[in-house]
C-alpha cells in the first residue's frame, strides 16, 4: 500500500463488529437466529411486513446506538493520506460515512434511508425516515404502498448506478483492502475477483482465513479495530519519512 495512489477499502459486517453489531455468519451471528428468506428477501416481507419491518428498526435502533470504531477511524484518516480513496461497503450501518470518509459506496443499501416497495416513481421514492417507534409499515405517500427499508435483499439486484461505480473504481485502483467479509455473498464479492485478475494488490484483514484469503497477496490476521490502525499509522509514518529523504 506504500506507492498507492488510488485505495479501494472493501469492506463487509466484520468491519462493524468492533462497534458491537452482529455480523450474519459467525456463529453468534444474524443468521443464526433469523432466516434470511424470511428477513432479508422480497418473499419474506411480503409474508410478514410488520415481522420484517420491526426487524430492520431494531437494527437501525442498534446502528444508531453504535459508533465507528478504530477502525472505521483509520479508513476515514486514509482520506487524507492518499489522493482517492473509495470504501466500498456490504454494510447498511452508515458508520464509514459517520466515521468521515468521503466517497462511499453503499452496495446493499442503507437502514437509514426508506423507499416504496414498489419503486412507484421508477427510481426508489426515498420517502422520510420513519420513527424508531413505527410498529408498521408506513405508506408511499405517491402510490399508497407499503414502505421498506431501501436495503438490497436476497434475489434482488443491487442499485445499478452504485454497481457502475463499484466497478470502475476497482478497476482503476492500484490496492483493495479488504475488512470484515467472508466474501460470500455476491455480486458483491465478484469485485474482489475482478480486482485479483486486473493483478490490483489485495491486502485482507480478518480474524479468520475466508473465501478472500486464497486471494489476497498479504492476508493480516486480527479485529479490523487493532489491524487497520497499525497498518494506517505504518503507512503515515512511512510517508513522513519519504518526506523527510
Ligand atoms: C442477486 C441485506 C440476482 C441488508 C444482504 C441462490 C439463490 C438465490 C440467490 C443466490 C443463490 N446463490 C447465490 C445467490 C446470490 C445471493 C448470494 O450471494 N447468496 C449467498 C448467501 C450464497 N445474492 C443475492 O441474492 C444478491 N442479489 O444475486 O440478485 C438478480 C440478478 C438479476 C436480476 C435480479 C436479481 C443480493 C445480495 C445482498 C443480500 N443482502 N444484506 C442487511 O440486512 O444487512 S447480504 C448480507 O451479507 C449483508 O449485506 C452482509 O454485509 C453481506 C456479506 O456478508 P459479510 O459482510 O461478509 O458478513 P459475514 O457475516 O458473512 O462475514 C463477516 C466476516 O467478518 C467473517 O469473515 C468474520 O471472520 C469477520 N470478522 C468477525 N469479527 C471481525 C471480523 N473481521 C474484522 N474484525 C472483526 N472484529
Amino acid at each position: 500500500m506504500l506507492d498507492v495512489q488510488r485505495l479501494v477499502v472493501f469492506t463487509g459486517a466484520g468491519m462493524s463488529k468492533d462497534s458491537g453489531l452482529d455480523t450474519f455468519r459467525d456463529a453468534d451471528g444474524v443468521w443464526a437466529n433469523n432466516a434470511p428468506q424470511d428477513y432479508a428477501s422480497p418473499e419474506g416481507f411480503r409474508r410478514n411486513p410488520r415481522t420484517v419491518w420491526q426487524w430492520y428498526t431494531q437494527r437501525r435502533r442498534q446502528m444508531l446506538e453504535a459508533n465507528p470504531n478504530a477502525g472505521h477511524r483509520a479508513i476515514a484518516k486514509l482520506d487524507t493520506l492518499l489522493p482517492h480513496v473509495t470504501v466500498i461497503t456490504q454494510n447498511i450501518d452508515g458508520l464509514h460515512q459517520r466515521a468521515g470518509n468521503q466517497r462511499v459506496l453503499e452496495l446493499h443499501g442503507s437502514v437509514h434511508r426508506y423507499k416504496c416497495s414498489k419503486n412507484c416513481r421508477g427510481l426508489p421514492t426515498l420517502t422520510p425516515v420513519p420513527e424508531l417507534t413505527q410498529e408498521e409499515p408506513l405508506l408511499c405517500p405517491y402510490c399508497g404502498a407499503l414502505t421498506r427499508p431501501d436495503v438490497v435483499w436476497f434475489g434482488e439486484m443491487l442499485p445499478a448506478d452504485v454497481w457502475e461505480s463499484a466497478v470502475v473504481e476497482i478497476a482503476v485502483c492500484d490496492a483493495v483492502l479488504v475488512v470484515g467479509t467472508s466474501g460470500v455473498v455476491e455480486p458483491a464479492a465478484s469485485l474482489l475477483w475482478r480486482a485479483k485478475n486486473r493483478r490490483k494488490s489485495l491486502v485482507e484483514v480478518n480474524p479468520e482465513p475466508t473465501l478472500v484469503s486464497s486471494i489476497a497477496d498479504v492476508v493480516l490476521q486480527g479485529k479490523a479495530a487493532e489491524v487497520v490502525p497499525t497498518l494506517v499509522a505504518t503507512l503515515e509514518a512511512n510517508q513522513a519519512e519519504d518526506r523527510g529523504g
